[in-house]
């Protein structure tokens, strides 16, 4: 609940004024699904005495994604960084693997962390999406594939990627963990590239506590990776596949089959907070808030708004202003992956190919969204920020 009226700059918190919200309002408060639904399965987990190693739950649980998505096989993991390793190790991946900077830096790390060098292209200033033609800039001789972002749950641009990919030998597959539910040209995201990998983190519209999976059509890779996220055993005794442990728990799987149920109840009222917070920030001097297209499908978790340089304030004194408020704004993906360790020590000059994720690294700000956000939460939101830069 606000706990104040807003008429000027004076009753701001960074002008000494009293917090707007008592309680901190976050980016990526987890959806808490039906409750009572959830405990039930967690005692007939304990029932069962089965808490992990593919156990029945975890196997619902990928039978229910990949009908949703519209898949043959989902491999289901700990969580979405380990899926990412597993996926780029059981394609193969080396060399160079060509990635946008503006992501989360899980991205370039899962490359890394196997030796891969991850190459950053620079990215399409309106859709924060991979440019194709940078893409192109970037190849090498070394390069062995290409990982496609769907930052914001906004499709990347697959059909132009797939097209690079094919002329020149690449393997292409997609981090979607911002995109469960999203869809591309009419088609669920999770059918695209050679496989896609989603994560079902607690700040996800979609989680399972923690949690990701990888989704694919090619049986041959699915069956490498379900062996390797299991150390590589097939029956007890016999190793046949190098591995590690990449597996989802029961309750793991019990929470995502809970929200589940309940996803399409939380799309629709972050759509709806959507359009609340277009309102409440319509017509404010060099602020826009990022558009999806209404007609495809975004679960639409990520209330993304820009700060150009037309407005008034900087975007740092957005955040400021807004973080004084208890309204836990954040900069993601701020400063950009390229300039963070090691990246930033490996590849100095690498801003200099990065012009647009650069700019947009400087104006995005990320709002709270989520189900328990209410319209007089946005419509106070709106008023911190309209009074701040007006
Ligand atoms: N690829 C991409 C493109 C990704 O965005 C991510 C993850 C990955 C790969 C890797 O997937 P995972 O391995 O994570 O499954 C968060 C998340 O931790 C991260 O999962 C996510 N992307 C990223 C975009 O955001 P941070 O740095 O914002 O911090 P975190 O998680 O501590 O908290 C975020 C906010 O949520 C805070 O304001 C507090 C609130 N919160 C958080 C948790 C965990 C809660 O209210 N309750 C909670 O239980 O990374």
């Amino acid at each position: 609940m606000p706990t104040k009226t807003i008429r000027s700059k004076a009753d701001l918190a960074i002008n000494g004024a009293p917090p707007a919200f008592e309680q901190p309002l976050h980016v990526g408060r987890p959806n808490i699904g039906d409750r009572e639904a959830f405990l039930q399965r967690v005692n007939q987990i304990l029932d069962n005495q089965w808490l992990t190693n593919n156990g029945p739950m975890v196997q619902e649980f990928e039978q229910r994604i990949a009908a949703r998505l519209g898949v043959q096989h989902c491999i289901a993991m700990c969580n979405g960084t380990i899926a990412l390793e597993i996926a780029i190790r059981a394609l193969g991946l080396h060399g160079e693997v060509i990635i946008p900077s503006w992501t989360f830096i899980a991205t370039a790390h899962a490359l890394h962390w196997q030796g891969i060098t991850p190459v950053f292209a620079d990215i399409d200033p309106v859709t924060h999406n991979l440019d194709p033609a940078a893409v192109r800039r970037m190849i090498t001789p070394r390069t062995s594939g290409i990982i496609g972002v769907h930052v914001w749950g906004r499709a990347a641009p697959i059909d132009e990627l797939q097209a690079i990919a094919d002329e020149h030998g690449l393997k292409l597959l997609f981090d979607a963990a911002h995109a469960f539910g999203s869809s591309y040209k009419g088609q669920t995201i999770g059918r695209f590239g050679t496989c896609e990998v989603l994560s079902f983190h607690a700040t996800k519209s979609f989680n399972t506590f923690e949690g990701g999976a990888v989704v694919t059509n090619d049986d041959e890779l699915a069956e490498a990776m379900r062996l390797m996220r299991n150390f590589g055993f097939s029956g007890y005794d016999n190793v046949i596949h190098p591995g590690t442990n990449g597996k989802m728990i029961e309750v793991c799987a019990a929470m995502g089959l809970t929200n589940l149920d309940g996803h399409a109840g939380v799309v629709a009222s972050n759509r709806s907070n959507h359009t609340a917070y277009r309102a409440a920030l319509a017509d404010i001097r060099g602020i826009s808030v990022l558009s999806y297209d209404l007609a495809g499908n975004n679960s639409h978790h990520y209330v993304v708004i820009e700060a150009d340089k037309s407005c008034s304030v900087t975007r740092d004194q957005i955040v400021e202003a807004l973080q004084a408020e208890n309204i836990l704004a954040r900069k993601y993906f701020w400063p950009g992956t390229h300039k963070m360790k090691p990246y930033r020590d490996l590849f100095p000059h690498a801003e200099l190919l990065l012009p647009n994720s650069r700019a947009v690294s400087e104006r995005v700000v990320v709002l709270p969204n989520g189900s328990d956000l209410t319209l007089e939460n946005i419509t106070q939101i709106g008023t911190v920020i309209r009074t701040l830069c007006t």
